[in-house]
């Protein structure tokens, strides 16, 4: 597990000279970026379907699409209209709003050169025309410290303290001291790991988001908190080196375009050509077909970061996306049947551990085999899902429910290694043992 590395301000400034700056270049070649195009495509039409069946846009997709060299305009247009809508309507309605996706919501209606803090509404009370998401985030990202203060852990989790830094920061607005000093302390303390698993995805936003507060740093009376983020953006920096795999990965799959991200920002020694070589191969095996994973890897293939954001065209696109350009090859239905080990596993009080085989056509996702264990034996193995950008979380199994406060989950695994896809994306093999185990992070 990566650890913390605090040290005072001097040795940071010593350690500055010897740390120079150099350029992270590295993006798909001119002949690779029919690949990012099918990316593309595929969030663009994930939108277009969502927006049909009147299901919420994703922002994390139109930030992606906003910082992509391509663009189809009438998308990002739409896509823009409904988030403003819908943002209004979960403050006017009650709905749930976490800090993270409102600091998605501004950072993705920045990128399409809107506004948060001028948001329209028409329909508020006392004959408002606009509501401010700005100031909804600072008072979201205010409990998330007030939480991390009275119990130690923030309302949601690190990564979304880190958008919500990134996100305030973006908006020119300035982030306090005391969430900027939370956010590393957490960095140093173990708050980024999810049970013995670094989470490289956090370390990654948390080093934009802690860049942009740096480069904001102009008044002398801050240089303290400046230096503070230098030393903190080092041990990030490392830490994310460190789960670096021989095939160019960083953490895992799903974490990798972050991690990259965060590398470009800082100047850091890092030659990529393998990992961009290993994405595009996992990209082409149907690795990224899930929307928002697509949305987390499009920027960094092109070598784009969500602190580019700003400097975005917002009135002409050069190339507009050809949706003819690799079109998403038509499913090929699977033939033959498979038989998957499944257990349900109560890893906490050990109040239960039931197994089953289940046999399910080739090519069906996990989700597919809880279903059929749960016609099977409904007691055992019955679970419940809630959807998410991911897709479908399970919440719970039997009548065991992940409780954030409790900070209680159900993981899934193969064999004792965690599985880094969810349910509905993961495609179990023949004679695969899957177990789902109730857990703590
Ligand atoms: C925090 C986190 C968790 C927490 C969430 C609870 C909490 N207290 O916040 C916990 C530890 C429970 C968790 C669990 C899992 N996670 Co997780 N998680 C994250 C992380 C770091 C941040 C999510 C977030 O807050 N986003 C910001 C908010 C604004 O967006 P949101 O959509 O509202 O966030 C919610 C969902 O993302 C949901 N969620 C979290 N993880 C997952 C995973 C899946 C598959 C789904 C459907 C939903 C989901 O919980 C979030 C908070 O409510 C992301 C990193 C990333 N790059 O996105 C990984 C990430 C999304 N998780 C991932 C995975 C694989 C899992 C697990 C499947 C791991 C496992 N082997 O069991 C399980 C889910 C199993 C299940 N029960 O269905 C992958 C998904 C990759 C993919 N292609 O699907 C990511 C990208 C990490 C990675 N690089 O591998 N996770």
């Amino acid at each position: 597990m990566a650890v913390g590395c605090v040290r005072g301000a001097l040795a940071v400034l010593l350690q500055l000279s010897v740390w120079l700056p150099v350029a992270l270049q590295c993006s798909v070649s001119e002949i690779q970026t029919g690949q990012v195009i099918r990316l593309l495509n595929i969030m663009v039409q994930s939108e277009n379907s969502s927006s049909a069946s009147g299901s919420t846009p994703n922002p994390s997709i139109l930030l992606a699409l906003r910082l992509a060299s391509h663009h189809d305009s009438d998308t990002e247009r739409g896509m823009l209209g409904r988030l403003q809508v819908d943002a209004v309507k979960r403050v006017q309605e009650g709905l749930p709003f976490s800090s993270g996706t409102v600091a998605l919501y501004c950072l993705a209606m920045q990128a399409s050169c809107a506004d948060p803090s001028l948001t329209p509404a028409p329909g508020l009370k006392g004959g408002k025309k606009v509501m401010d998401l700005r100031k909804l985030l600072e008072k979201k990202l205010k409990e998330e410290i007030d939480n991390i203060d009275s119990k130690n852990v923030p309302l949601t989790n690190y990564y979304q303290v880190s958008l919500d830094i990134l996100a305030l920061c973006m908006m020119g607005k300035p982030v306090t001291s005391h969430s900027v000093q939370s956010l590393i302390e957490a960095s140093d303390n173990g708050g980024f790991s999810y049970g013995e698993k670094y989470s490289v995805d956090t370390a990654s936003v948390a080093v934009l988001a802690l860049t942009c507060v740096k480069r904001s740093i102009k008044a002398p009376d801050r240089m303290v908190l400046r230096l503070k983020i230098l030393n903190a953006l080092k041990c990030l920096i490392k830490n994310i080196l460190q789960e670096t795999t021989s095939d160019g990965l960083i953490g895992n799959l799903y974490s990798t375009g972050l991690a990259m991200q965060a590398l470009s920002v800082t100047s850091t020694n890092y030659d990529c050509s393998r990992t961009i070589q290993t994405l595009l191969e996992r990209a082409g095996s149907g690795s990224f077909e899930n929307p928002m994973a697509a949305s987390q890897i499009t920027p960094s293939l092109e070598n784009r970061n969500y602190l580019e954001l700003n400097k975005l065209d917002c009135k002409d696109f050069e190339k507009t996306l050809d949706g003819s350009v690799l079109p998403l090859a038509p499913p090929t239905a699977p033939e033959g049947v498979i038989t998957v080990h499944y257990r349900v596993e109560d890893g906490i009080h050990y109040s239960f551990n039931d197994s089953i085989e289940v046999t399910v056509p080739v090519g069906s996702s996990l989700l597919q085999v809880m279903e059929e264990a749960a016609k099977i034996s409904p007691a055992k193995f019955r679970f419940t899902v809630e959807q998410s950008s991911w897709g479908p979380f399970v919440t719970s199994i039997q009548v065991l429910a992940g409780n954030t406060e409790e900070r209680t989950y159900w993981q899934f695994l193969t064999g004792s290694n965690a599985l880094d896809q969810g349910v509905g994306d993961y495609k179990p093999y023949d004679g695969e043992y899957i177990v789902a185990k109730f857990s703590t992070y």
